[in-house]
């Protein structure tokens, strides 16, 4: 019997795109897929020709979260204690947000518990117009986790954070994209096409500039507009020393398309 990898990488030019790969498991976690998606995460960031990443599922689910079969309880057992958030959730989501380069998830069906906010982590959200969003966890007396009660107030508002988590209702995508927690909701038979458009852009993007941005806005969540206006400046210097500043410039000034190589120097 052979074993399937839970993680698929497919190596394109410029970008990559790893697959959650537990169909039978609507993608849910355990142990070997945070471990194999960690490693797929860092041989892209210290691949230098790896410009995007895309994240998506295979099957019918984008991800389901914790495997709960790994959480059964026996009668009269007591849970042990779970050292998950420590050592795979909040690495991985920090490690997203930290990235270099963008991250996009192309949600391709149910996103729940961990998975949805691994998904909101992301830094451009397409989603198929099937699938849906669930912050799961009061449904078995969870906390949202994965960054879910960061995320959701700051995209969502708190009134509709508070109804996504306490209620734990579906949100289908086309209400996610209008109520701004996502970029786009498509029709699924268009979502990967987008998707790889995306990453290909970013694949021929200005790389060093945009993870400038990428610091910009996850540190402006908590600084006041005095910081974030003291960070522009110092972010805007460090753009301007890039290669693709100049060439930005210079072809805009050629009326030409501009040919960014995403180099530090
Ligand atoms: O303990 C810690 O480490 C803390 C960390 C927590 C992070 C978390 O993510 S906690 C939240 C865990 N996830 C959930 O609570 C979601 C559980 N799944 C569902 O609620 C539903 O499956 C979905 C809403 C995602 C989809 O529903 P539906 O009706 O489309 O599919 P289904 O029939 O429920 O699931 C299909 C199969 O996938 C089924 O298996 P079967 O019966 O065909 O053999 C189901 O058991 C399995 N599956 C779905 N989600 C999980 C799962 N198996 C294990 N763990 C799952 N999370």
């Amino acid at each position: 019997m052979t074993t399937q990898s839970p993680i698929l990488v497919d190596n394109k030019p410029g970008y990559r795109v790893i697959t959650l790969n537990r169909p039978d498991k609507l993608n849910a976690f355990n142990d070997a897929m945070h471990e194999a998606l960690r490693k797929a995460i860092e041989d892209a960031e210290a691949d230098e020709s790896c410009r995007a990443l895309m994240l998506t599922g295979a099957g019918r689910a984008f991800c389901a979260g914790q495997d709960l079969s790994d959480r059964l309880v026996k009668p009269g057992e007591k849970p042990a204690p779970r050292n998950s958030l420590e050592q795979y959730y909040n690495p991985l989501i920090r490690k997203i947000r930290d990235l270099p380069f963008p991250v996009i998830a192309t949600v391709n069906g149910v996103a729940a518990g961990a998975g949805a906010n691994i998904a909101l982590a992301c830094d451009i959200v397409i989603a198929s117009l099937k699938a849906t969003f669930v912050q799961s966890f009061a449904r078995i007396g969870l906390v949202p986790d994965s960054g879910g009660t960061w995320f959701l107030p700051r995209l969502a508002g708190d009134a509709r954070a508070r109804g996504l988590t306490l209620l734990a209702q579906d949100l289908t995508a086309e209400k996610a994209a209008n109520w701004g927690l996502i970029w786009r909701a498509v029709d699924d038979e268009i979502l990967m096409h987008e998707a790889t458009r995306i990453c290909e852009h970013f694949a021929q993007a200005p790389t060093q500039g945009l993870a400038l941005i990428k610091r910009a806005l996850n540190a402006s969540a908590n600084n006041t507009l005095d910081a974030q206006l003291d960070l522009e400046r110092d972010l805007q210097r460090a753009a301007h020393q890039t290669p693709d500043y100049v060439e930005g410039v210079r072809a805009f000034m050629e009326k030409r398309k501009p040919n960014f190589t995403g180099r530090k120097t």
